[in-house]
């Protein structure tokens, strides 16, 4: 396949400045991968597994400053700085393309430059969109393998079109000086230097599918979202789709991936998506959701058959882990593994664990890279050119204290609300303290590739034109009793809330009012067959009055920050909010 000119043009500006020994283009066949994956055990970025119980598995170690996103070097380059808005760094284009240029600048000598080309979202559909990325990393094109559709497929749906993602990465020399993540939404445009990291050089994830298609969402009239997609087939057959933003390393992937409990005889759950929706009002006044990936970077450790079985299964074959233990035979471990820590293990640094026992075993944003087609939960409507009817949006994120397990948004307005006040524990998905509670807007706060409060006002609008709106909930799984155990068990249990979340979504299940939303009695909650003690549902679905009224004070605090920016409707629920808990 040749590509179009203007593929070409773009290739060869980045090739003269970067001069790598050899530019080899990605068609996407087996027998690339096979050749891809040779060179990447050559030159030390895979090690191979044991090929019987795990066929097509590698391990990738990545330098020791390189493990997760650097949200601090992260920047959006629009031409005006409030485009970005307070929640985003910002660097002008000029000033981006001329520090990042020094050091691209022959930063390739001695390596290949790989061009990738790749969908996001099914072949044919209308919605999907192309992009190149050009990167020195194998590891990064055997990922961009599996999480994308990569290769000829994305030049044939280009075609002599020039309307596609510019995506330039290089590990340079991977210093954290000289690393930063540059987004031009104006044009379209990534400049990646300095890491190998997932969020950070595979850039058809954050960068492109969130950054940029935020801001492309936010013209052409849709929205990227932070979400995972699932469907959820009743025992009567009837399959609802639900969306969910939770932030990174809050369970997206296992709630994306559920089995339902012993007790939930007949329910089944049909994995879509479990990062990213791409979500667009269609004739019908519905809401469709299109996952724009094809596979899974999902968190390692904590996953084990109680958690995620389905995860478990799906990375048996074809998945490159990043950062996990070695055992001597070949296998892998990570803390919250079933099998109990190996007598002789390495850790992700490459270092003989059982003698210091110094740190974890596997990092602890340690990943899998997986073909979605791996899972056994996947839809078929994955591949849908329509994507999937959305009936309900969940909002959650991780709250020890305050926010009730479930519950229900009086409308689209008010769930935008609930969306733009969510607030988790930081984790390790991002360098910095971990555990710190932090505003981070419909789990978007390091992904929206431009103003928050035109965002806000964006979903707003979207509101008006859906006049089958999706219901919007707000999820919490993660309270503590005093003791700082969870209040809730978690993970396929989670389908009892999803069941009142089905049930309300259809006008059909019973809610009370409260000042915060509409919320589930008790009993309202299935738990027949759930390992809860007495009164826990009452906690978990407790309204904190005195609780929710200092929380008004973080919120206005937040919000000031966007200035004349911040929609009208935002600051309505604000006050609608506070006068409910005043009258309460
Ligand atoms: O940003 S990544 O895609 O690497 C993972 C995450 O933080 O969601
Ligand atoms: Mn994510």
């Amino acid at each position: 396949m040749v590509a179009n000119e203007s593929v070409r043009k773009f290739v060869k500006e980045a090739a003269a400045m970067c001069r790598p020994d050899d530019v080899v283009w990605c068609d996407g066949s087996e027998e690339e991968r096979e050749r891809l994956t040779r060179v990447a055990i050559r030159v030390g970025d895979l090690i191979p597994l044991d090929q019987q119980t795990l066929p097509g598995c590698y391990l990738h170690r990545s330098a020791a400053n390189d493990v997760a996103r650097t949200e601090h070097l992260t920047f959006v380059c629009s031409r005006e700085q409030d485009d970005a808005g307070p929640s985003n760094n910002w660097m002008a284009p000029d000033e981006a393309y001329d520090r990042l240029g020094r050091i691209f600048d022959g930063s390739m000598a001695g390596r290949t430059l790989y061009v990738v080309p790749f969908l996001m979202g099914p072949a044919g559909s209308p919605f999907s969109k192309v992009g190149i990325e050009l990167t020195d990393s194998v590891y990064v094109a055997l990922s961009m393998r599996a999480m994308t559709r990569m290769g000829n497929v994305a030049l044939e749906h280009l075609g002599d079109s020039d309307d596609f993602t510019r995506g330039l990465h290089s590990k340079a020399d991977l210093h954290i000086d000289r690393r930063f993540i540059c987004h031009f939404p104006e044009e379209n445009t990534i400049w990646s230097v300095g890491s190998g990291y997932g969020g950070n050089a595979l850039l058809a994830k954050k960068c492109m599918a969130l950054r940029l298609a935020s801001a492309l969402g936010a013209r052409e009239g849709w929205l990227a979202e932070h979400m995972m997609i699932v469907g959820i087939e009743s025992p009567e057959g009837e399959t609802t789709y639900v969306c969910g933003a939770l932030p990174s390393a809050c369970g997206k992937t296992n709630l994306a991936m559920l089995v339902p409990p012993e007790s939930m005889k007949g329910w089944r759950v049909f994995t879509v998506g479990d990062d990213i929706a791409w979500l667009r009002v269609g004739d019908d006044g519905r809401l469709w959701a299109v996952n724009p990936e094809a596979g899974f970077f999902g968190v390692v450790p904590g996953t084990n058959s109680r958690t995620n079985p389905n995860a478990m299964r799906t990375i048996q074959q074809n998945t490159i882990f990043t950062n996990v233990g070695l055992k001597p035979d070949g296998g892998v471990w990570w803390e919250g593994h079933d099998d109990p820590v190996p007598r002789s293990v390495t850790d992700w640094r490459g270092r003989s664990w059982n003698a210091s026992k110094q740190g974890t075993v596997a990092h602890p944003n340690s990943r899998f890279t997986v073909p979605a087609g791996e899972c056994p939960s996947i839809s078929p409507e994955r591949e849908n050119p329509n994507g999937v009817p959305i009936s309900a949006i969940l909002f959650g994120a991780r709250r020890q204290k305050l926010v009730p397990l479930v519950y229900q948004a009086f409308d689209w307005a008010h769930g935008t609300f609930l969306g733009a006040t969510l607030a988790s524990e930081t984790t390790a998905a991002a360098t910095g303290a971990v555990g710190v509670v932090r505003r981070d807007p419909m789990a978007m706060l390091p992904f929206c590739g431009y103003n928050m409060g035109d965002y806000w006002n964006h979903w707003l609008s979207m509101g008006k034109r859906l006049t089958r709106p999706p219901k919007i909930f707000r999820v919490n799984w993660f309270q503590r009793d005093d003791r700082g155990g969870f209040l809730w068990p978690g993970f396929g249990e989670n389908l009892r809330v999803l069941r009142w979340v089905i049930e309300r979504s259809r006008d059909r299940g019973t809610a009370d009012e409260s000042p915060i939303g509409y919320l589930p009695k008790p009993s309202d909650i299935d738990c027949n067959g759930a390992d809860l003690p007495d009164g826990a549902m009452s906690r978990l679905l407790h309204v904190d009055r005195d609780g929710w009224r200092t929380n008004l004070r973080s919120q206005s605090e937040f919000f000031e920050k966007f200035g004349d920016r911040l929609p009208a409707g935002i600051r309505e629920q604000h006050d609608g909010l506070r006068q409910r808990l005043r009258a309460g």
